[in-house]
């Protein structure tokens, strides 16, 4: 039995995964995929992944990507009673799910249509537009925590907090103010207790410093 994660230290979905096989004490290898050198799209990567994309985790012999459907496969498959995504409670499991879609579909469109102008099209600043869109992503993560401490709307982390985590906080050390959201600052300071956020933290400046780089204004 072996498990190996090819992934990319910056990458947001990388880091989701890695926060999730941490926080579920997994055992696994690693293996770096550098992407500014193309190995993403070698013969050998696409044979595991077609898509050209990191994360990907083998497990034995099956080939999974798509950070968040892996997350959930970990949990289901190594530790199906884990509250990170509880198997018994159908409505708490629909709660973490939907913050999992959001964060896939909202909260990312959002961190990509504000960074990849500045990572491939020579952009030096974000546009309104897009500060807009990450601003209204903070206040709708601002509302899900009303009266919790996990975005699981419960006393214990999910993998949607771990997904989340790992785009909020590469936006975060681009330059994010948090004054007007108390509820996501505490959660944030939650999230820096739990098992390989560290790491996450070390990945997420690594790719904002790549990103201020290239920033004449701060966010
Ligand atoms: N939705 C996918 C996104 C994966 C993705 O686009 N990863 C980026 C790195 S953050 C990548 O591999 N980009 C290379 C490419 O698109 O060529 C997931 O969550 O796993």
């Amino acid at each position: 039995m072996s498990m190996t994660l090819y992934y990319s230290p910056a990458s947001p979905p990388s880091r989701a995964v890695l926060l999730t096989l941490r926080n579920l004490g997994l055992e696994f290898e690693r293996k770096v995929i550098n992407m500014m050198a193309g190995e993403n799209k070698s013969d050998e990567f696409l044979k595991i992944n077609p898509q050209g994309t990191v994360p990907v985790v083998v497990d034995d012999d099956f080939a999974m990507n798509e950070s968040r459907a892996i997350c959930c496969y970990l949990v289901n498959a190594k530790s199906p009673d884990n509250s990170l995504y509880p198997t018994d409670d159908i409505k708490a499991r629909y709660i973490i799910d939907q913050r999992l879609f959001y964060d896939a579909s909202t909260f990312t469109s959002a961190l990509t249509g504000a960074l990849v102008p500045i990572m491939r099209k020579g952009e030096t600043v974000i546009q309104q537009e897009h500060k807009d869109k990450i601003l209204s992503v903070l206040n709708t993560l601002e509302s899900f925590l009303d009266g919790y401490e996990w975005f699981s709307a419960s006393d214990n982390v999910s993998i949607a907090d771990l997904s989340i985590l790992a785009n909020f906080s590469t936006i975060y050390h681009i330059g994010l103010d948090l004054a007007d959201y108390p509820n996501v600052s505490a959660w944030y300071e939650r999230c820096k207790e739990l098992p390989g956020a560290d790491e996450n933290e070390k990945g997420a400046k690594m790719f904002a410093m790549f990103l201020k780089s290239k920033l004449t204004e701060p966010f």
